[in-house]
């Protein structure tokens, strides 16, 4: 089977609706079809400012929701980053191929810094893509053409290019090594937009709270939400993202969660309200996402079970990342341990 893998951040309580759709759903759809690994990405996490005890209730919230969404032990090697020391390993080795001019162009860094400015900015955060490189290529399929594919939203194309870049830059120095990735990216759900800005993307670090649906929502303010959702002054149900973002958002959003094609939703709502749109969407929201909730809060409590359950991950994802640093060791010239 190919194989396929990706991985979220546990950077807040809740997966956001643009982490639902345009990452993890489809990572369920993945798991029988390929090869799955899936990764809670702590290391990334601490390249910005956080609380050490937060984090590790987010991790295991996040594996939470995984598990809660569809992804079974079984069918998928479901683990946390930091518990597979060879992600740190390869990313150093990774770091020495990478120039400082490339690493300067990639547009999460500036976006992510242009806070406080880089020069506050952790180097981290400056070498995340690097890392994120190392998680891909460390679970590379043996080598003779077979597919290799890393489901993720639309920003993390440039860093999958640099990730190509990079396996093709270390296969033509030290030997056919790393397979290529390809970037999964579903078009219709690449970007979910934020509810109270349109024009931007749906994100855990800059939406507001009334801008961003959790998953783990309850369902008096996920309805709120939606019902305070930014639209436009007409009163028409199109579609339209460069005049009309925020309905067609909704509708976008809409059409992901219930399967309905988008021009099927257009003639639905033919001389409805906003009013309709946003009710009906709420329904969909609050049916989708119950039951998800229900399931992470009866995993999250039994840390131990999640915790074994981590721990399974961990073993098969590092069988496999220690064969692929077996492998890189001896390339890039290291001397074997006698
Ligand atoms: N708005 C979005 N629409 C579609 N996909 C999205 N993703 C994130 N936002 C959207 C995808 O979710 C996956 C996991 O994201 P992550 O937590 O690893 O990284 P992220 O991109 O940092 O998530 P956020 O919410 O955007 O956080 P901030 O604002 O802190 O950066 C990825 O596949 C991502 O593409």
């Amino acid at each position: 089977r190919p194989r396929v893998l990706s991985g979220i951040q546990p950077t807040a309580d809740s997966f956001h609706l643009g982490n639902y759709l345009g990452a993890v759903r489809n990572w369920v759809g993945l798991q029988d079809s390929h090869e799955a690994f899936y990764m809670v990405v702590d290391m990334h996490a601490i390249t910005v400012d956080y609380d050490p005890e937060v984090l590790r209730q987010r991790i295991r919230r996040s594996a939470a929701q995984l598990f809660a969404v569809g992804l079974e032990p079984s069918r998928s090697t479901v683990f946390v980053q930091s518990q597979v020391h060879e992600h740190a390993e390869l990313a150093w080795i990774l770091g020495a191929l990478t120039g400082f001019g490339e690493a300067s162009r990639m547009t999460q860094f500036k976006d992510k810094s242009a806070k406080h400015g880089t020069q506050a900015a952790s180097v981290g955060l400056f070498t995340y893509p690097i890392l994120q490189a190392a998680d891909i290529l460390l679970y590379t399929p043996p080598l003779g053409g077979k597919d290799f594919q890393v489901p993720v939203g639309e920003d993390q194309r440039q860093h999958l290019e640099l990730t190509r870049t990079l396996a093709g830059r270390f296969n033509h120095r030290f030997g056919p090594t790393f397979v290529e990735p390809d970037a999964h990216i579903l078009k219709s759900t690449a970007k979910i937009q934020d509810l109270q800005e349109p024009e931007r993307k749906m994100s855990k670090s800059s939406s507001s709270p009334q801008g961003i649906i959790d998953i783990l929502d309850e369902p008096g303010p996920l309805k709120k939400k939606i019902m305070r959702a930014v639209t436009d002054a007409e009163t028409e149900i199109r579609y339209d993202p460069e005049t009309k973002p925020g309905v067609s958002n909704l509708l976008t959003i809409m059409s992901a969660l219930g399967g309905e094609p988008i021009e099927g939703l257009e003639g639905h709502f033919a001389g409805a309200g906003y009013g309709q749109l946003k009710k009906e969407l709420a329904e969909l929201a609050l049916e989708t996402f119950g039951p998800i909730r229900e399931r992470t809060l009866e995993l999250l409590a039994d840390p131990a079970e999640l915790d074994r359950m981590l721990a399974k991950g961990a073993e098969r994802a590092s069988e496999v990342a220690a064969g692929t640093m077996d492998t890189v060791r001896e390339r890039v010239g290291y001397l074997r341990r006698g």
